[in-house]
């Protein structure tokens, strides 16, 4: 069931290019006469930008990340909208995941896909920092409950994918974005020991590119994956402590 539907992912995205090309300004230069004529998208791009409505996407990684991510799970969403007997939803913001997918066309497990957005270090074989798979102290930690901003409980996925997208940033491009490369692994299988954050409670996937790819990340069974990081000693704070025993009284009743 899961194998079949990253097979559909992998495919699925294979057809994904950097959509988001340029924040659009709709009014142009002083002098830019209308009716614009162009007879194919590049000469639509040129002219656009000639005429001043264009401006280059945020090179600020977080923000950058962001707009990729709400751009290809609208690309999936489209694609699922096209596949009898498969639905697909896209999660908040700041929330986990980020697209669920469930339905007959996959054997009528749910999954959950979560988009991580890397750039690619300047080494080309690695990701310029490490990718938070998880937050560790909260949903992840305490599989049966069910956190704000998910849908259900963690526990309750056929599968938990992450679909790893790595840019090579180019500030001289308006998209910032080259060399798009879309992964796709069950999440477990990219998982690292280390955390991605000292500050906040990650944990983090492999750097390495071509682990990333064949899914050889530091654990051998989802078992032991599971066992090592709901086992971790993350710090968890009032607002957390707060809300695990909100959840716990309330799922007790
Ligand atoms: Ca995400």
């Amino acid at each position: 069931m899961t194998e079949k539907f990253v097979e559909w992912l992998r495919d699925a995205c294979k057809g994904y290019e950097v959509k988001p090309y340029a924040i659009y300004h709709k009014v142009p230069h002083e002098g830019a006469s209308w009716p614009l004529v162009a007879n194919d998208a590049d000469e639509l791009a040129a002219l656009l930008q000639k005429r001043g409505h264009f401006s280059a996407l945020p090179k600020e990684s977080a923000a950058l990340a962001n707009v990729l991510e709400v751009s290809i799970v609208g690309y999936l969403l489209d694609k699922l909208k096209d596949l009898p007997g498969a639905v697909g939803t896209r999660g908040g913001e700041r929330a986990y995941p980020d697209l669920e997918v469930s339905g007959d066309a996959f054997g009528g497990g749910i999954f959950a896909v979560d988009v991580k957005v890397a750039r690619r270090a300047t080494n080309g074989k690695q990701t310029h920092s490490r990718i938070s798979l998880y937050t560790g102290n909260t949903f992840f930690k305490y599989p049966k409950m069910k956190w704000p901003g998910t849908f259900r409980p963690f526990g309750d996925y056929t599968a938990h994918i992450s679909l790893l997208v790595i840019y090579t940033l180019d500030t001289n491009s308006l998209s910032r974005v080259t060399d798009l490369e879309v992964i796709v692994q069950e999440s477990w299988k990219v998982a690292s020991k280390q955390r991605s954050s000292t500050t906040r409670e990650y944990l983090g996937a492999v750097l390495d590119l071509k682990a990333l790819r064949e899914g050889r990340g530091e654990f051998s069974t989802r078992d032991e994956f599971y066992k090592y990081w709901r086992a971790y000693g993350f710090k968890v704070g009032r607002a957390v402590a707060n809300q695990l025993a909100k959840l716990t009284a309330e799922q007790a009743a």
